[in-house]
């Protein structure tokens, strides 16, 4: 299977994005998939063109697309994307969407196409922190996972979006603040990756693992 893994640029007051360097990392083969890499611009519609650029490139089989979540704890695999651009900070064009639709008349949400709790159970098994995310906000993150869900679950393109935290470089004190090193980030996603091709977890007590 070929995999399309997408990382932001930095964005906000940070000069370094963890998705991106994540990126960077990742090898070119994962347990026989061939990993396609892409950095996006943190800005709204332009992030959309680049990935339909590379999907018309490369015509992977799914896309992972990574970004940077300050403040959480651990590696979260989002559920839900939502039809909403309510920006708190502008993107990296300068443009602050308020209480926009993402795709005007199209579905309010969708879910990820991808083994949510299977990924979860697998960067764990490594004795990473991970959890499913019930919100991927409202920002360029949400904006990415729903227009890639929207443009590509007809056509067979399993599809979601992941939340890393910060690096323990990026917080004022890596002791206290929500962080984790880049290498265990590395780890983690390298782990899930792994298993984004197979069945998700449904519907037994022992599978509620978020
Ligand atoms: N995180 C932002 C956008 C880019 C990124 O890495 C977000 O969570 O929306």
């Amino acid at each position: 299977m070929k995999i399309l893994v997408t990382g932001f640029e930095p964005f906000g007051k940070d000069h370094i994005n963890p998705s991106e360097e994540i990126l960077k990392r990742l090898p070119q083969t994962i347990a026989g998939h061939e990993i396609v890499k892409i950095t996006i611009p943190v800005v709204a519609y332009k992030s959309l063109e680049c990935i339909r650029q590379a999907v018309n490139q490369y015509l992977p089989d799914s896309i992972v697309c990574l970004g940077q979540a300050s403040g959480r704890e651990g590696i979260t695999v989002e559920r839900v994307a939502i039809n909403v651009n309510d920006f708190s900070i502008p993107d990296n064009a300068g443009i602050q969407l308020c209480n926009t639709p993402i795709v005007e008349g199209a579905p309010a949400a969708y879910f990820s196409t991808l083994p949510i709790y299977r990924m979860v159970e697998a960067i764990r098994q490594k004795g990473i922190r991970a959890a499913i995310s019930n919100t991927a906000g409202t920002y360029v993150c949400n904006h990415v996972m729903y227009g890639v869900l929207h443009a590509y679950s007809a056509l067979g393109i399993r599809a979601g979006f992941v939340h890393v935290p910060a690096m323990d470089t990026q917080v004022d004190d890596p002791l206290k603040d929500a962080c984790m090193t880049l290498e265990e980030m590395v780890n983690g996603i390298e782990a899930m990756l792994v298993v984004v091709h197979e069945k998700d977890i449904v519907g037994k007590e022992e599978g509620r693992i978020a």
